[in-house]
């Protein structure tokens, strides 16, 4: 198992189109074993193989909900996550809703930067597991919306791509600024 180096924004790797898996091999198991490594690391509730150099239509999520509600008195060191970790090779949406829901989304390759985006409040997707079976279900909430923004990766698309050019030009003007405070 390995922790893979996340590519971050502006880098052109990041607007490549996932190519669709067509054979399972070891290869792709040990490239998720290392995905989920990786996310856990970061840590995120999703990451898709391109953001770790992989252009091939594979993603996974975790979205790490604690066990028990966090309440003030919680100590962040204690808090249990419950460990749900999903795989969507060549994943598609079959159907979304027009209800649309806002999430206050981040992304890990446009480190510590935060934007309302709207999406699809539910979808219902189609895809393929680890063992190579074909799955289907519906969703929503933020599992809905993690799969909308991770399924964006595969086609090169960012979450701040939804949002205005002067709030994505402010978003990646912030994200240069605090690179250069973290270099000085
Ligand atoms: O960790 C992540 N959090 C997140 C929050 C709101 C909406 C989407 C996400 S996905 C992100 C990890 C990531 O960048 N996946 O591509
Ligand atoms: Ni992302």
């Amino acid at each position: 198992m390995a922790i893979l180096p996340i590519i971050e924004a502006p880098d052109a790797r990041l607007r490549t189109i996932s190519k669709p898996v067509e054979t399972l091999t070891d290869d792709h198991r040990t490239l998720i074993a290392d995905m989920f490594e990786t996310m856990y690391d970061a840590p995120g509730i999703g990451l898709a193989a391109v953001q770790v150099g992989v252009a091939e239509r594979i993603l996974v999520i975790d979205l790490q909900r604690p066990k028990e509600p966090v309440t003030e008195d919680s100590d962040p060191e204690t808090i249990e996550y419950v460990r749900e970790p999903r795989v969507f090779i060549n994943p598609e949406i079959i159907w979304a809703s027009d209800e649309l829901s806002v999430y206050s989304e981040g992304c890990l390759s446009v480190p510590e930067q935060f934007a309302d985006v709207d999406r699809p409040a539910r979808v219902r997707a189609r895809w393929m597991d680890e063992a190579g079976v074909v799955q289907e279900a519906e969703m929503d909430g933020l599992l809905a919306t993690c799969l909308q923004h991770e399924m964006d990766h595969l086609n090169g698309v960012l979450f701040i791509d939804h949002l205005s050019k002067l709030k994505r030009d402010m978003v990646l003007k912030k994200l240069e600024k605090a690179r250069r405070a973290k270099a000085a």
